[in-house]
């Protein structure tokens, strides 16, 4: 049975719950740009077993791509247009829960700490540090590690976690978690300076653009710091060179909640209200988020 999910913590404890269910399965991680190209990659070895997705948005072309499989279940917790989707896929979309691994735990009617874990990081709201450090543990491997070598740290993770091991992944890796502390801790000042704060139409707009992919919670406990804050609008601009071409990916979060999804959408993204973004070919620069947030939000 294999399995697709979003390569964050909600993502991998979202397969934890599911390994615990159902015994080990071949896992990927992924995101909602890539998740039609890995549904696919999939499709030769695995189609006539059943496909899991979870913590992703999906398209109608995405769920097409799912039905090539004996039978798909899509569980998920973003805001996206499911449609009808094709007979052999279940979509179980709950826009109003705080993680996709709450939802999964409803689906398999199971209860775990885990879940409260995954609510706090995915709603940015923490409160346990067990889930400060599970976040940043995740964020040292995004650091440290790319491709297959990324999937199966993950996935050795959350096999952890479903046999009940958070405290001790923490602990054994407690040199990792502060190594990557120490890189926030430097990196944080850095933000703070290079952050341009406009003011659109009395929106307080802060803007940080930078071509070094980096976690957006780093951003965001950044700019907490800000005199000028706090912001209607933070807007997490990574510029990407791949094959000579450029593409913009854009992260959009509020402090004073803010819907955040009209304005992703204009860009052809996605996500939750208040944490939300998109992925542009080409580059978009600060003057065009200007005119959309005018556009978005000007009466
Ligand atoms: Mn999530």
């Amino acid at each position: 049975m294999p399995f697709i999910t979003h390569l964050d913590a909600d993502g991998v404890i979202s397969l934890a719950l599911l390994l615990r269910a159902r015994g080990e399965m071949p896992a990927r991680f992924s995101s909602p740009t890539r998740i039609l190209h890995d549904i696919c990659q999939l499709v030769p070895k695995y189609h006539e077993e059943e496909l899991f997705v979870t913590d992703i948005s999906g398209s109608p072309l995405a769920l097409r791509a799912a039905s090539l499989f004996r039978k798909a279940t899509w569980i998920d917790h973003h805001r996206w247009e499911v449609g009808e989707p094709p007979e052999n896929v279940e979509v179980i979309v709950d826009p109003s829960a705080p993680s996709a691994a709450s939802v999964v735990a409803r689906y398999l009617g199971v209860q775990d700490p885990l879940v409260e874990i995954a609510n706090q990081i995915d709603t940015n709201s923490i409160v346990d540090e067990e889930a400060a450090r599970l976040r940043m543990y995740i964020a040292y491997l995004r650091r440290n590690r790319s491709g297959r070598s990324l999937g199966s740290a993950l996935y050795g993770l959350a096999k952890k976690l479903a046999e009940g091991g958070l405290e001790e992944v923490l602990e054994e890796n407690d040199e990792k978690i502060r190594e990557f502390e120490e890189w926030m801790r430097n990196i944080m000042p850095r933000i703070l300076k290079k952050t341009r704060i406009v003011l659109v139409d009395g929106l307080k707009v802060a803007f940080y653009e930078t071509t070094e992919s980096l976690p957006i919670f780093v951003v965001y406990e950044s700019l907490k710091d800000h005199p000028e804050g706090p912001f209607d609008i933070i807007v997490v601009s990574f510029y990407r060179i791949r094959d000579g071409k450029i593409s913009t990916k854009l992260e959009f979060r509020t402090m004073n909640q803010l819907n955040l999804l009209p304005l992703s959408r204009l860009f052809g993204g996605g996500g939750h209200e208040r944490a939300a973004g998109a992925t542009v070919d080409g580059l978009v620069d600060i003057e065009m988020l200007v005119r959309a947030i005018k556009g978005v939000y000007s009466k």
